[in-house]
């Protein structure tokens, strides 16, 4: 293990309530939970303001609302989010080539691999204006851990929640971890941390002093070796450049066309199942089964279907190609089949929405669409609390609240400070959904407000 502080871990305060307190100022100081709004929906996160009612992420919506009735409960606005996240990770490329993102909010940075940092004072320097140039191209907090590990950095970062940095010098590890319970640890969930407490361990500490081949006996191999270390503070884990990989796929070019539909249908099972394989071998899983086909004439399409969550579960995947493979005509033959899975990421919290619950079907554009559906009607439209409007006359606002035919619209923009309410018909023409504005204004003479 090296022997600096050179790790650094970012997680983002209270991530999403933070963004939108900032996009609202009248939001500013209160109790916000943002999260699914429909009857089965969850809290993604809540403003610390509103933690101190006990609301959290993933809880059921309706507990918060039992709980904090007086927050203000908003639909994410997840582009916004994904576009801060960017300016924030793009921050964290300066300082090392060495970035490893684990979520939208979160990532680990090899300070020493990008020279920005050598020992304990240049790792806490490169910290500090770190935090603070993220607050200048945010506006938001984000807490910094620095230490000379992985699982330190992030214990580290924890610690200093909220709007805090704290750097465990090395040395200190085992005095730091001896006392905390074991669920502080990397891979101690609720059923491990059970476990362990019925056989008398509950802090980090009695993990060391059970030894290894108690812990091997009680969790196997592979598991009690992994926490045994962990216990002694050792983690060689090195800080992974963001994943190549953006996809895993595997394809096959039949010598002969294929045309027998139940031959093609077995030879993309096969295809999902080597997929997934390397999906397993490379420790990932992913959101979007992705079927390509290469038919006799050349003509390639590929099909794409976007699960509720990520999955690494053969069948999973085999059923899903075989779903997009019903929607594919291979009269004529198949040349070429592949399947892949896309949307890799540790990031399975937007699942956590009811309203995502539908799996989403798209076509890619190599295939021309066939048939444009006919426009629909025009429904009535649908406010959502939280959301971007503008009005004609008032401006750029966001809706507070709707129900019987009126919509409550707040008009206050990230700079505007707090500002004032008004009621429309839902049918009001002069209202219209609009684009999350910048939460910081861009400087004059850069390219528009392109956030977004
Ligand atoms: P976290 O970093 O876990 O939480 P947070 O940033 O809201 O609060 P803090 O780090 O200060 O404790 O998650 C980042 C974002 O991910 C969070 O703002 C919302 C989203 N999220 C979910 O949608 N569902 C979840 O269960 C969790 C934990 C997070
Ligand atoms: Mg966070
Ligand atoms: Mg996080």
């Amino acid at each position: 293990m090296r022997n600096a502080p050179t790790i650094l871990h970012l997680d983002m305060d209270a991530f999403y309530a933070s963004v939108e307190q900032a996009s609202k100022p009248s939001l500013r100081g209160k109790a916000v939970v943002v999260g699914g709004l429909g009857p089965r929906g969850v809290v993604a996160t809540a403003s610390y303001e509103a933690r101190v009612f006990g609301v959290h992420s993933a809880m059921p919506m309706a507990q918060a609302r039992r709980l904090a009735p007086n927050a203000a409960y908003l639909v994410p606005r997840f582009s916004l989010y994904r576009a801060v996240s960017d300016q924030v990770m793009a921050l964290l490329r300066e300082l090392s080539p060495l970035v490893e993102p684990l979520s939208l909010d979160e990532a680990f940075v090899d300070l020493a691999a990008g020279g920005t940092a050598w020992d304990a004072e240049s790792a806490r320097q490169t910290g500090l204006r770190l935090r603070e140039d993220i607050r200048a191209a945010t506006g938001l907090a984000g807490s910094v851990g620095l230490a000379a590990s992985k699982m330190l950095a992030k214990i580290a970062s924890e610690e200093a929640k909220p709007d805090g940095l704290v750097l465990i010098e090395p040395g200190t590890e085992r005095a730091l971890l001896g006392p905390m319970p074991v669920r502080t640890l990397p891979g101690v969930g609720p059923a491990t941390g059970d476990h362990l407490r019925r056989a008398g361990i509950t802090t980090v500490e009695e993990l060391a002093e059970a030894g290894e081949a108690e812990l091997v006996r009680l969790l196997g191999k592979a598991h009690g070796q992994a926490l045994y270390a962990m216990a002694l503070a050792r983690d060689e884990r090195p800080v992974v450049a963001e994943r190549e990989a953006k996809s895993v796929s595997v394809e096959d070019t039949y010598d002969v066309d294929i045309h027998d539909r139940p031959r093609i249908g077995f030879e993309v099972r096969r295809l999902a199942d080597r997929c997934v394989r390397r999906l397993r071998e490379a420790g990932l899983s992913g959101r979007t089964i992705v079927l390509k086909v290469r038919r006799y004439d050349f003509s390639t399409l590929t099909r794409s279907e976007t699960l509720r969550g990520p999955t690494d579960d053969p069948e999973v995947v085999r059923e899903a190609a075989g779903r997009l493979l019903d929607s594919v005509d291979t009269t004529g033959g198949v040349r070429l089949l592949g399947v892949g899975v896309s949307g890799l990421a540790d990031y399975t919290q937007e699942d956590l929405f009811a309203q995502a619950a539908k799996p989403s079907r798209e076509e890619s554009p190599e295939e021309p669409v066939a048939e444009s559906a006919a426009a629909p009607e025009p429904a009535a439209p649908h406010w959502r609390a939280g959301q971007d409007v503008r009005h004609d006359e008032f401006g750029h606002g966001w809706v507070q609240g709707s129900g019987v035919g009126r919509v409550t619209v707040r008009f206050e923009t990230p700079q505007s400070g707090p500002g004032r309410v008004r009621t429309f018909l839902v049918t009001d023409p002069a209202l219209r959904p609009a684009d999350p504005l910048p939460l910081v204004p861009v400087p004059a003479g850069q390219p528009g407000s392109g956030l977004l």
